[in-house]
């Protein structure tokens, strides 16, 4: 198999920043798995499925849909084929969400943040600190606790499918090097205006750490650091990298305070278009997207805190009693919201978190 579009990524990467730095394209990321199952030869109709993602051509995001994409067209014999339409050019989350509700877009892969005002337990993946270790995280994702708050999009006109990793937040600043919640505070100075992502247990996060929380889309934040609106947002390094955040943020700290993942959805005018055997197939490709998306995203994260830095970055390792303070600093939003995400629903997201830790 070719993967011709690899390279054709590689070229577009090439072209589209070639006027902000020569850029090394991506990592040295590991090739999609080849496509596997039955072929459907017989004609069930012709779609074209269009994608829209918040991040940039040279995400893994769009690296995996680019592969859900391939799964589709070679396992129907090109009746169903996938448009991917990245930078937020649709639209943000929320706005996309809106569509695939109305049938006026097919397809996207929003956080969880957003996606709360569909299925507020959804906002456990808000809480700050609560998955320790990616391995802890990924086994939360597969689990079926996890997996069921997928199915209470029903009624909702979306169907969502699986859960992709975005990875762990981390801080950037233009101001000043953060160590401490009193570095986000300031104490004698202003605190940090960061742009969170629009959830109200963001807000309360921000909050807590004396900082001037901005809720924001995410396609504007790039212009809102640019312009000086905002000193700050929290990303994993990936997108922190790929959004070339690092032309406007000096300074970055690995606070890993929160893993919200991406969740993979269809508009249900779309889905119910779809014959049976198609539907069946789209949600395998989606299974099979969510598992290579989340092998890049960890592959890419750690390469793109170096180059980061390469580019300039000043990143802030936090020891473990540094982290401490940050979660100690936070815990007054596990008290305003556990009881209104639910606390059976934490507890048993807690339960998997220390199976992991025990193995
Ligand atoms: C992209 C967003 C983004 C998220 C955010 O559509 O808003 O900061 O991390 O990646 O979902």
């Amino acid at each position: 198999m070719s993967y011709l579009w690899k390279r054709t990524l590689l070229l577009t990467g090439a072209t589209l920043l070639s006027t902000s730095i020569a850029y090394a394209q991506t990592p040295d990321l590991s090739d999609p798995p080849p496509i596997q199952g039955e072929v459907i030869t017989e004609n069930l109709g012709t779609h074209t499925i269009r994608v829209g993602l918040g991040l940039a051509e040279t995400s893994p995001l769009y690296i995996s849909t680019r592969y859900f994409g391939d799964i589709l067209a070679e396992r129907t014999e090109g009746r169903l084929t996938v448009n991917v339409f990245p930078n937020s050019q649709l639209g943000d989350d929320a706005q996309m969400m809106e569509m695939l509700q109305t049938g006026t877009l097919d397809m996207t892969i929003p956080s969880t943040s957003p996606a709360t005002s569909y299925v507020q337990e959804l906002a456990v993946f808000d809480l700050p600190f609560l998955l320790p270790t990616r391995e802890a995280a990924i086994a939360v994702l597969e689990s079926d606790v996890a997996l069921g708050l997928l199915d209470k999009f029903e009624g909702t006109g979306i169907k969502a499918f699986a859960y992709h990793e975005n990875g762990y937040r981390q801080l950037t600043n233009s101001v000043r090097p953060v160590e401490s919640p009193d570095d986000v505070a300031g104490l004698d100075v202003s605190g940090l205006t960061i742009r969170t992502m629009e959830n109200p247990v963001q807000l309360s996060i921000w909050q807590a750490l004396g900082a001037n929380p901005t809720p924001m889309a995410f396609g504007e934040v790039f212009s809102a650091m640019e312009q000086g609106v905002i000193d700050g947002q929290e990303n994993p390094w990936s997108t922190i990298l790929t959004s070339n955040f690092h032309e406007v943020q000096d300074y970055g700290s690995e606070t890993r305070h929160v893993y919200t993942p991406f969740i993979i959805m269809m508009s249900e005018r779309t889905w119910n278009r779809l014959d049976p055997a198609y539907q069946e197939l789209v949600q395998q490709a989606a299974q099979e997207a969510a598992a290579y998306e989340i092998q890049l995203a960890t592959e890419y994260d750690d390469w793109a805190r170096g180059q980061l830095e390469a580019r300039g970055m000043q990143i802030t390792r936090l020891d473990d009693e540094q982290i401490a303070a940050f979660q100690a600093a936070v815990q007054p939003v596990y008290d305003q919201w556990a009881p209104r995400i639910g606390e059976d629903l934490i507890a048993e997201i807690q339960q998997i978190v220390e199976s992991t830790m025990a193995e």
